[in-house]
């Protein structure tokens, strides 16, 4: 039986939840509370050094990074099939994967301790704060999570993160050429499962007027789509209660006339060096 150590909230969780509902899978549930710092405990590091989830436990080995337990998965359960036969296909799934794990991984964590953790995060004594930033064994996370709890949405980082999230949805329009298209090509595919826990999250956290109907009809039509599908609950929606759901909702009230300013600068630069303003 495969056990799974994941956190609700982690976008890394959610691509392979979906990938687990997708083949119908059953799975023993670990749930690790990232805002806790259970995942700093000495206890969890002996399962996974880099204090990171998912990791999944199968046969008594033991897998990280969400990418690579999803070819796992596609390996050792084929009947359900997530990568498509074709190769140019199947290089386009990879190279969506790659290519948000290069670009767009660490923008979406940005966003997401700034509006989301850092209030929570800043309610906590102070030396429960400074255990939760020493304890992280990445120095470039100790580093930007620093900057991001002193300046908030004010960090230099939350921009540059704007506006990775500004190229991956354009990445997106230009990939789907249809509005029934899906990313690797005509076949649902791992691509569209790595890439949708970030647009949702986008939505999430009130990055959605960046993702306009008119500029991204085909990223709009795909997000549907996939909000449509059985696995969506089973990997998300399942886990949003009404508790939860009065948080985030309060935080991204809280945060959202800055966001909206940060995503109006974002949006004159683009134009600005498109040279059209
Ligand atoms: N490349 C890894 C990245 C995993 C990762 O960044 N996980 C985040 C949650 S999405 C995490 O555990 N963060 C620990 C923390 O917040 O300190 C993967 O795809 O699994």
């Amino acid at each position: 039986m495969i056990t799974l150590y994941h956190s609700p909230f982690s976008v890394s969780s959610q691509k392979v939840r979906m990938v687990l509902a997708e083949k119908n899978l059953d799975w023993n549930d670990q749930i690790i509370d990232l805002l806790a710092g259970e995942h700093l405990d000495e206890k969890f590091r002996k399962i996974n050094p880099r204090a990171e989830v998912p990791v999944l436990e199968s046969e008594s080995n033991i897998l990280v990074d969400s990418a690579l337990i999803n070819e796992y998965l596609e390996e050792c359960f084929p009947e359900v099939p997530l990568l498509p036969q074709n190769p140019i296909a199947r290089y386009k799934a990879r190279h969506w994967s790659s290519w948000i794990d290069k670009n767009l991984h660490i923008a979406s964590g940005i966003i997401t301790y700034a509006i989301l953790a850092r209030p929570l995060i800043l309610k906590q004594p102070t030396e429960t704060i400074e255990y939760l930033l020493h304890s992280l064994p990445d120095a470039t996370t100790r580093s930007w999570r620093r900057n991001v709890l002193d300046h908030g949405l004010q960090a230099l980082e939350v921009k540059e993160a704007i506006t990775q999230h500004r190229k991956f949805f354009n990445r997106l329009e230009s990939s789907l050429t249809k509005a029934h298209a899906w990313l690797s090509g005509c076949e649902f595919s791992l691509a569209d499962i790595t890439a949708l826990p970030y647009i949702m999250r986008a939505e999430h956290v009130g990055l959605g007027d960046l993702i306009s109907f008119e500029e991204y009809p085909n990223t709009r039509s795909w997000y549907m789509r996939m909000q449509t599908r059985p696995s969506m609950q089973a990997a998300f929606i399942r886990y949003f209660d009404g508790d939860t759901q009065d948080l985030l909702m309060k935080l991204v009230v809280a945060a959202q006339p800055e966001v909206n300013e940060l995503m109006q600068q974002d949006i004159s630069i683009t134009k600005g060096s498109n040279g059209q303003s």
